[in-house]
């Protein structure tokens, strides 16, 4: 009976870069074509949402709905939607998959072309938002996604179906961080069974890719962080060695790597989004066949500097992924199924749970750096 009609609720706005979201009243424009609307069950946060709370320049822009790692409840759908329909269970996702596109259409490429990936304050379609506050101003969107909000109307390419039986509080993190870090590990890198993995930055993505590389088959996992705590949670992970970065004395972490593996990693995996660690990384790989994958989320505008010489003589790979190389659609079902089917664990995940009304708990206890990942239930 809601259908077609603007739905008033509550939603958490960022008003000012790094100040408490505000949960105020908004309404929530019906879905135009192609659009779903979205009861948000529940949402986790992810260091993106702070890097994009904090962030005071383009693309940062207030007011907004942050949120992007999400589980929900179809409301209602907009014309030429078939395959969801009202009361069914569903992941908003970051990346479309229209399905179409030359990329879509490849397997060698989560980034659909017809809807690309942007850091936008709009609906991917229309470019233009759902959102106004009561006094009838307009609330951004953040990355077709928007979850701090007790609806959210998301683009039907943005959208996955899931098993309603999957416990929410476990979905949630798919539309994220487990994609990322498995992906990363099983997908981009496609790590063999027996080889040396280095992770650098052991929070939630880090730890994910030490899932996904264990599930692999790899036999040395390698943790590196500069919080000496980390190496006894990221054991239950699958990390088997740690590296505290501060403690390198004279040596790069690079060489300490290098000297611990006989030559370098076979595989290292920067989640942490410096630069200066990309090349790091790219340094701790072995020549020949070593790969690295960039997870980490830069600050706009940051360069990296590798030798050109290098790169000819080493035989390295670099490079990066969006959600671990998941196609939204094809492959987040698949990920699912190895979570219900009991091979992929989640459950460690989830430190810290909270009510919509506490979401600023949340970004303190991310911030803390004793929580991997803070469930927010609506
Ligand atoms: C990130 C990927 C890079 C841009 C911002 C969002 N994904 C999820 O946290
Ligand atoms: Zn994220």
């Amino acid at each position: 009976q809601s259908a077609g009609k603007p739905i008033r609720c509550k939603a958490a706005i960022c008003r000012q870069a790094g100040e408490p979201l505000v949960i105020e009243e908004i309404m929530v424009a019906p879905p135009c074509p192609y659009e779903v609307r979205i009861r948000i069950i529940c949402t986790s946060l992810c260091h993106s949402d702070i890097t994009f709370w904090k962030l005071t320049v383009p693309p940062a822009c207030v007011p907004r709905i942050l949120g992007h790692e999400a589980v929900g409840v179809v409301e209602s759908v907009g014309e030429n939607v078939n395959e969801v329909a009202p009361g069914d269970v569903v992941i908003p996702t970051f990346l479309s998959e229209c399905g179409e596109c030359e990329d879509c259409c490849s397997k060698r490429s989560n980034l659909c072309s017809k809807f690309p990936f942007k850091i936008h304050p709009w609906m991917p379609r229309y470019e233009n938002s759902r959102f106004t506050d009561l006094k009838g101003e307009v609330l951004y969107h953040f990355l077709f996604v928007s979850s701090f909000s007790e609806y959210t109307v998301v683009d039907i390419n943005h959208v996955v179906k899931i098993d309603p039986a999957i416990p929410p509080n476990r979905a949630c993190l798919f539309g994220c961080c487990i994609a990322t870090g498995v992906g990363a590990a099983c997908k981009v890198a496609n790590v063999e069974a027996g080889s040396t993995v280095v992770i650098l930055g052991l929070g939630s993505v880090g730890l994910a890719v030490a899932k996904g590389a264990k599930l692999c088959g790899a036999n040395r996992i390698i943790g590196v962080d500069v919080n000496p705590d980390k190496f006894e949670i990221a054991k239950k992970f699958g990390v088997t060695e740690f590296i505290n970065s501060k403690d390198c004395g004279n040596e790069s972490l690079s060489q300490v790597v290098k000297e611990m593996t006989g030559g370098g990693a076979d595989y290292c995996f920067e989640c942490v989004g410096l630069a200066s660690l990309v090349q790091e990384a790219y340094a701790s790989c072995r020549k020949g066949w070593g790969k690295t994958i960039v997870l980490g989320v830069q600050k706009p505008g940051s360069q990296l500097s590798l030798s050109s010489f290098e790169v000819l003589h080493s035989g390295k790979t670099l490079t990066g992924a969006l959600f671990g190389g998941v196609k939204a659609k094809s492959d987040l079902p698949l990920l699912l199924k190895r979570y219900t089917d009991n091979e992929l664990q989640v459950d460690e995940f989830v430190t810290h749970e909270v009510k919509f009304q506490d979401i600023n708990k949340a970004f303190e206890l991310l911030m803390g750096g004793k929580c991997i990942r803070c469930v927010i239930w609506m």
